[in-house]
């Protein structure tokens, strides 16, 4: 939506006593409730696990012996804590990667855990990481890899759909509430070529843990983001055309940005490793807090949701070494996001949805609440949508936080910040695309009394559920 000429009519003031006016019509698409629950959780803690952490490989053979799995200290309980205290919400463990071998002792193959010596062959990862992640309140998902490089019936399409399918069956029917299942289309050159049936595994999905959110390529409820670095498109909408995307073969700049006109709403999720492999290496270390915290800026700063790999190593620990990382991580993230300079801003909007008088439900106040249920909604057929920032004394920032209540939809197509000089009036400091559920913008550091936030380009009237400011003096 394009901005409207104002006229004197469209700026009428309510009366106090008037009934009060309900929130704006939302515009399509809008996420589902698990999408709305997986998308405020922001970032889960990926673990590769399994005989390549002790072969010192990334893609096994499937040839790998069972009796190489043998982790002496498996402590489901650390990773879960390690994850918790870090700040992410849920784990999501590869309970079969493309080697086949499955952290569970399923009925369908005895290339499992029960063949190994570990616990005797009577362990199960997956039930010590499930009720781990449960005793902590932290959510638990699966990553159950398509391509199996040691099942016999693989490249047989309705045998292995009916293999895989009983394997999800195990998986989503012992272990309680499962918050994510994650897919792909992962293989290596020249291996069996086979079809998977990925609407009945949807389907199955669906039927046994309707809860839980489907990742792939094409969704159905979360998108992979295209590259495995963990950034997003500094436009990116989780607004989507599933129709366009085909597991295994979309464009990645399609998965990067989204659609702005697509029909599904499908948001990005970033997945991306603490190390180089996605399966712990002796001879790997793990990226720099500040790598990370730049990681999260171009993921849950682009509307997206960070999925960050940690494996543990072959001990079954997470190594000290990672562990450091992540509390430092998580302490910068504190020192620049606990304090909102906002907060000590005198606040005004261009209009309020219902009038200024009454301006309690949509008024400009609400982007300093957390959380996208409250929000400032502007007046209907406005040519002018800014939020006006005033300060008693300057202040200094080089961070700003937008946040969109995206329950009513992805609006803001484009906006700009501009801070008023003396002498010089207003000036645009930084302008950006999109906003969705986070955006973080950087940029050098302002020093103002004054400042507006202008949404320049909508899809109807924009609402915007937060704002601050922040400073970062860490980023590289
Ligand atoms: C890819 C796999 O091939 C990698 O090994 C890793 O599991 C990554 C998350 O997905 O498709």
């Amino acid at each position: 939506m394009e901005k409207k000429t104002t006229t004197s009519s469209d700026c009428l003031v309510r009366s106090a006593d008037s009934p009060q006016k309900p929130p704006p019509l939302p515009i399509l698409p809008i996420p589902t409730s698990r999408q709305l629950e997986w998308q405020s959780a922001s970032m889960a803690l990926f673990l590769h696990f399994g005989p390549n952490t002790f072969t010192d490989s990334e893609w096994g053979s499937g040839r790998a012996d069972p009796s190489v799995f043998n982790p002496t200290h498996l402590d489901a309980a650390q990773w879960v804590g390690v994850a918790k205290q870090a700040g992410f919400s849920c784990v999501i463990l590869t309970a079969k990667h493309h080697d086949g071998f499955c952290l569970w002792p399923s009925e369908y193959t005895d290339y499992s855990v029960r063949s190994s010596p570990w616990r005797g062959g009577r362990g199960d990862v997956v039930a010590e990481l499930s009720s781990a992640a449960r005793d902590a309140g932290i959510g638990f998902g699966l990553y159950l890899s398509p391509w199996d490089r040691h099942e016999p019936s693989y490249g047989r399409t309705v045998e292995y759909n009916e293999f895989y399918m009983g394997q999800m069956t195990e998986l989503l029917t012992r272990y309680g509430e499962i918050k994510e299942v994650f897919l792909d289309d992962a293989k290596g050159q020249g291996e069996k070529d086979m079809e998977y049936y990925f609407e009945s595994w949807f389907s199955l999905i669906r039927q046994l843990q309707p809860g839980a959110v489907i990742f792939s390529d094409a969704g159905p409820d979360n998108r992979w983001i295209g590259n495995e670095n963990g950034t997003a498109g500094s436009t990116c909408w989780s607004l989507f055309n599933r129709s366009s995307a085909k597991i295994g073969g979309t464009d990645p700049q399609y998965l990067r940005s989204g659609d702005p006109v697509g029909h599904d709403w499908v948001p990005g999720e970033c997945d991306v490793s603490i190390r180089p492999g996605w399966f712990w290496h002796a001879r790997q270390a793990p990226k720099s807090a500040r790598t990370l915290l730049d990681i999260y800026y171009k993921s849950i700063g682009r509307n997206g949701h960070l999925l960050l790999n940690v494996p543990p190593n072959s001990s079954g620990l997470i190594s000290e070494e990672d562990i450091q990382v992540l509390q430092e991580f998580n302490e910068l993230r504190r020192s620049i996001f606990d304090e909102n300079l906002a907060k000590s801003a005198l606040l005004s909007a261009s209009s309020n949805r219902g009038g200024m008088m009454n301006n309690s439900r949509f008024g400009p106040e609400n982007v300093l609440k957390e959380g996208i249920y409250s929000y400032w909604a502007p007046e209907e057929n406005q040519s002018d949508w800014t939020l006006h920032l005033r300060f008693q004394e300057k202040v200094k920032f080089n961070v700003l936080q937008v946040q969109e209540p995206i329950q009513l939809g992805q609006r803001v197509i484009q906006f700009h910040l501009e801070t008023l000089n003396n002498g010089e009036g207003w000036r645009q400091v930084i302008n950006g695309t999109t906003v969705g559920y986070q955006r973080l913008l950087q940029f050098p550091m302002l020093e103002t009394q004054e400042l507006r936030f202008v949404v320049d380009k909508s899809r109807g009237d924009p609402l915007i559920s937060y704002l601050g400011l922040h400073v970062d003096t860490f980023s590289i």
